[in-house]
């Protein structure tokens, strides 16, 4: 049997609470099916050379976090990753920021993560590595001897090659992702601006008929795999905290009104300064509201070292205070805007006790808390889910009110027939949606990758020369010791 090695830029050491962020979810709730081991970087910089990987075991998981250099983590995390692909990948242009300088600490840092996981590597081992702060680790494993299969995963949607092409690397970087066997996309529309690439580079011949890429002599499966949820631990999770003393002194402080809930990162692809801004051209548009709607929009600080991300913090905090200096009243505030973590559970009791779910990113891979808000709502009494269409979630959660989440009149209107829609209609888009939720699980998410993973590598070697590994394998030492680390 072989063992799953999942490999992300940041982990979630155990014992801490899951950080907020959808790949970490995906990825946890995979390794806790699967058993193996999760590999990346746990946090801290340091000024010398990185040493060798912490090892911790809990649950029949394994986590092995390594350090980067402080100066390179800067370029190649806050630069490279979060100034050039996260804006170019989400069609924003205009945030990107390219330096080769950031662009040498990328491939450095990949190369890192290579060295490091290699002497942790075993013979079995199927290797699934997580999104754009990684796509060149495939070719450097390659580059040190590693046959195994190596999957790559990406959380965030690929731009077509017109958009593509304005990074100066493009083409390596399209050849970096061939070198993985089998490339996941969360839509059919991010493995379209793929096969663009890959038709623009290598010529349409190398797109076979059955869908596999031919690169020289290598055989590449790129498929779609949207993300999905634990439906019913999302729901246990949901039941079991709106009693509880944190939600239930939330529903308590709105004194019947509806409740409308946003959860997302603190992010400028998530649309909250547009979001804002519809939430104020609904109350104008129909103000018999006024004191009756309570917003509450939960956004977690992420990436706070990065310029762009500064600026959308001080502009939602100026719009919130606009909406509600302009339309509370003393016993009344229209939108609660907390910059605040927590546990998800809490959160899924929040979703639960919500009537209307909003979720309106500029563009989003999938959004997992689309997803969420679904499986967490009460069956018999469903609250009502408002998505952005260009949420990679919209082709699956075709039942809820669509929106472009660019028309601030539009989404007020949803919301307008968000709360006012009748409990027939209600029931009927919430159970269509949690049908598609339950076909396409987390489980099945993961089932579907590594299979295609173990295919792939039969497809292209019967028999996979296994890399030769001397006496015994550090891994297994450390389990041997059983090291448990906070
Ligand atoms: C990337 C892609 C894709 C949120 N606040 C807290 C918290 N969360 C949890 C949510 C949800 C997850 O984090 C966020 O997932 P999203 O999918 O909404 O967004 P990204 O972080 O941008 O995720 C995205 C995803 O990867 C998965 O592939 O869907 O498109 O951008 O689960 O509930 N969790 C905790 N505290 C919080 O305050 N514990």
């Amino acid at each position: 049997m072989s063992r799953l090695v999942c490999v992300s830029n940041r982990i979630s050491p155990p014992r801490k609470s899951a950080a907020p962020g959808g790949l970490a979810v995906g990825i946890l709730s995979a390794l806790k099916r699967t058993g193996g081991l999760w590999f990346g970087w746990g946090g801290e910089t340091v000024d010398q050379e990185p040493g060798d990987p912490e090892i911790h075991i809990r649950e029949g998981v394994s986590y092995a976090t390594i350090e980067l250099r402080a100066k390179e983590f800067e370029l190649y995390y806050n630069g490279y990753a979060n100034q050039v692909l996260w804006p170019l990948f989400h069609y924003f242009l205009k945030g990107m920021r390219y330096s080769a300088e950031q662009r040498d600490a990328y491939e450095n840092v990949n190369r890192t993560f290579a060295q490091k996981l290699l002497p942790l590597l075993e013979a079995n081992d199927d290797i699934w590595v997580h999104d754009y702060h990684l796509m060149p680790l495939a070719r450097r494993l390659r580059e040190l001897g590693v046959q195994r299969p190596i999957g790559f995963f990406l959380h965030i949607p690929f731009p077509n090659i017109e958009m593509l092409r304005v990074l100066p690397t493009y083409a390596e970087l399209l050849r970096d992702l061939t070198c993985y066997d089998v490339i996941g996309f969360q839509t059919h529309n991010d493995l379209r601006g793929f096969h663009s690439g890959i038709e623009h580079l290598f010529g349409a011949e190398a797109i076979r008929p059955d869908g596999r890429l031919k690169i020289g002599e290598r055989v590449v499966r790129a498929e779609v795999f949207p993300i999905g949820v634990d439906v019913d631990a999302v729901q246990q999770e949901a039941i079991t905290a709106l009693p509880g003393e944190v939600v239930r002194r939330m529903t308590d402080s709105l004194m019947g009104r509806s409740l409308m809930m946003g959860v997302d990162r603190l992010d400028y692809s998530k649309g909250l300064v547009e979001r804002f801004s519809a939430y104020r051209h609904f109350l104008e548009t129909y103000p018999d509201n006024l004191g009756r709607i309570t917003y509450i929009q939960i956004a977690p600080l992420s990436r706070t070292d990065v310029k762009a991300y500064v600026e959308i913090r001080q502009s939602l905090e100026q719009a919130a205070g606009q909406t509600n200096g302009r339309f509370a009243d003393t016993d009344w505030t229209p939108i609660r805007y907390l910059n605040r973590n927590f546990p998800h559970a809490t959160l899924m009791g929040f979703l639960r006790a919500a009537q209307v779910g909003l979720v309106t990113p500029l563009r989003d891979g999938m959004n997992l808390v689309a997803k969420e808000f679904v499986a967490a709502q009460d069956e018999s009494d469903p609250g009502v889910l408002i998505l952005s269409n260009l949420a990679g979630a919209a082709r699956e959660l075709s039942a809820a009110l669509l929106v472009n989440p660019y028309d601030s009149r539009a989404v007020g209107h949803a919301i307008q027939a968000a709360l006012s829609m009748s409990l027939t209609e209600r029931r009927e888009r919430h159970g269509a949606m949690l049908q598609v939720l339950r076909r396409n699980d987390i489980a099945s998410w993961t089932r579907r990758f590594v299979e295609a993973l173990q295919e792939s590598q039969r497809e292209s070697s019967p028999e996979p020369p296994a890399r030769e590994t001397s006496g015994e394998s550090p891994m297994r030492l450390v389990r041997g010791l059983q090291s448990y680390r906070a």
